[in-house]
């Protein structure tokens, strides 16, 4: 049985093309069931349903031979543990600053908000700005509008989140995508049935 990590919503909607090619349609709808095991129309490979972040953790602990997860969250969780063969180029969008319209040049230390607190301090760092990162778990663009932080660090995809916010984006830290990774035993334990779903997976990319 191969066990394939995904996350509902948007990696989910743009990675069901990807497994319908390989013959991997789910028989539920993860939007509409409440199971977290989700069997196919493959007896050899299941889903498993959670949240995005989670994604690498239950593939570096085998709980899950693969896993599709965003550039963001792999490098958030420090995958250096996972296999990343393959950019599926879904669930694009990019990890920039952002701050308000007329937001002054803070005098003393720069406060950023953010859930990618690895990343941002990462950030800051290679360029040599000293910043105090706050850990956020969400609607991190509520931070500079009520004065705890002077920017944020967020993903953004046509920028509407923070135009109704009055926040302007900044800097660009990078281009986000979402990787198909494999756990590293796996890759070696099911070589044949990984390298035959990545070899499909692969056809399906090179006909976008
Ligand atoms: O929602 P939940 O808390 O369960 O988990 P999650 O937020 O980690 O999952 P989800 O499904 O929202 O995002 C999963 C992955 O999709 C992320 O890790 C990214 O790799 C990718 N992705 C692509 C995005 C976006 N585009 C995106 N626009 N993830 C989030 N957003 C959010 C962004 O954080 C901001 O709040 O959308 C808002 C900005 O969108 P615009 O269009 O207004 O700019
Ligand atoms: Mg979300």
């Amino acid at each position: 049985m191969l066990t394939i990590a995904v996350s509902k919503g948007r990696i989910y909607e743009e990675a069901l093309p990807f497994l319908e090619e390989a013959g991997i349609t789910p028989t539920d709808d993860p939007e509409k069931s409440r199971k977290l095991i989700l069997s196919t129309t493959r007896d050899d490979v299941q889903l498993v349903i959670i949240r995005a972040t989670d994604v690498p953790t239950f593939v570096e602990y085998g709980a899950a031979d693969m896993g599709i997860a965003g550039k963001d969250i792999l490098l958030e969780h420090g995958a250096e543990s996972l296999y990343e063969p393959l950019d599926l180029g879904i669930a694009k969008c990019r990890l920039m600053t952002a701050a308000h319209k007329d937001a002054p040049v803070p005098k003393s230390r720069l406060r950023v908000a953010t859930k990618y607190v690895k990343i941002a301090q990462r950030y800051y760092a290679n360029l040599g700005i000293q910043a105090e990162i706050i850990k956020l778990y969400g609607s991190m663009e509520l931070a500079p509008l009520v004065g705890l932080a002077d920017c944020i660090v967020d993903l953004v995809d046509t920028g509407n989140t923070l135009r109704a916010n009055n926040l302007e984006p900044r800097e660009l830290i990078m281009n986000i995508s979402s990787r198909l990774v494999v756990n590293k035993a796996a890759m070696k334990m099911k070589n044949q049935a990984i390298a035959a779903l990545l070899e499909q997976f692969e056809l399906t990319l090179a006909k976008r």
